[in-house]
């Protein structure tokens, strides 16, 4: 019973280092897995280069098995993203992917930006993690 004790005793510790090393994002996770309807905000700071024309939203989502689970405001309800569209799969259930969008750099503000994550069907979903990429849109 006590070798047991100490092997969880580890297995915490090592928990608590692993947490540590992923540079946790605050607000993140965003889980929306209650009774609907219900929405989180969470605030993105992000460095948006003056010449940027495409922002690329990455989020790393947990049970995004349906196309119209909910949305996501980016600074105000007139951009918005539909969770899950195409992603949208029975396969996804209860399963983490990466899924990413392209929007209009225009959405998005040098600094803080305001994410609001909309649950309006379904059981849900949690967004384990963004980030976004900004190109000029050139091609290379
Ligand atoms: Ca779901």
């Amino acid at each position: 019973m006590k070798k047991l004790n100490f092997l969880a005793l580890i297995f915490i510790i090592c928990l608590g280092f692993s947490g540590m090393g992923n540079a946790a994002q605050d607000g993140f996770p965003v889980d929306l897995e209650g009774s609907t309807p219900e929405e989180k905000t969470v605030t993105l700071k992000v460095s948006k280069p003056s010449n940027a024309t495409v922002a690329i939203i990455e989020m790393a989502v947990n049970d995004p098995d349906f196309a119209d689970e909910g949305t996501l405001e980016i600074n105000g309800s007139s951009n918005s993203i539909k969770l899950f569209g195409s992603y949208g799969d029975t396969s996804n259930d209860k399963s983490t992917i990466t899924i990413s969008y392209d929007t209009p750099a225009s959405w998005w503000v040098d600094g803080d930006n305001s994410l609001k994550f909309i649950h309006s069907n379904t059981a849900g979903y949690t967004i384990e993690s963004v980030s976004v990429t900004f190109s000029s849109g050139e091609k290379k």
